[in-house]
Formats: structure tokens, C-alpha cells, sequence
């Protein structure tokens, strides 16, 4: 059996690749993949912040090499960071 470390990580993958495959690239996130990703999967994030601006700048924020699409390491820094940031928030609560 998987740990729950280890699901989490299979989850990580399968959820990256359920939008890549969308369209293009099967292996990156285009814009409209990566919006789709954020409004379904990460919508707690993107509560109040629902114009295009914003995906606009997470994407600019996360395409380091510039290709204009989110690849996987590319997505696993925003998934890290945003687990950093619910750390932070856990860690306050308790
Ligand atoms: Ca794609
Ligand atoms: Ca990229």
C-alpha cells in the first residue's frame, strides 16, 4: 500500500497530467489548461480573484524557461509554495 506521502505525489502527477493532455503539448499546461487546473483543483486560491489577470500572472510567474507553457517542475513550484503558505496558515491555527 501506498504511504500518504506517496499518494499524494501519485495525486500531484495524475492531476497535472488530467489538464496537460487537454490540448497541445500532452506534457505542459497552456494557459487554458493551467486556468482550469487552478479554477477546478486549487479554487480555494482563486476565490475572489476571477478575472484572466491573474492567471495571467501566475503564468508569468511560473514559466521560468519562458516556453510560454507550464511544464511539470514548473508546476511543482507553485503546488511546493502554495504548500508552504497553508504550512504557515496550520501552523498559526494550532
Ligand atoms: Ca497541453
Ligand atoms: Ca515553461
Amino acid at each position: 500500500m501506498a504511504s500518504q506521502l506517496e499518494s499524494a505525489m501519485e495525486g500531484l502527477i495524475t492531476v497535472f497530467h488530467n489538464y496537460s493532455g487537454k490540448e497541445g503539448d500532452k506534457y505542459k499546461l497552456s494557459k487554458k489548461e493551467l486556468k482550469e487546473l487552478l479554477q477546478n483543483e486549487l479554487s480555494m486560491f482563486l476565490e475572489n480573484q476571477r478575472d484572466t489577470s491573474v492567471v495571467d500572472g501566475i503564468m508569468h510567474d511560473l514559466d521560468e524557461n519562458g516556453d510560454g507553457e507550464v511544464d511539470f517542475p514548473e508546476f511543482v513550484t507553485l503546488v511546493a509554495g502554495l504548500t508552504v503558505v497553508c504550512n504557515e496558515f496550520f501552523c498559526e491555527a494550532t
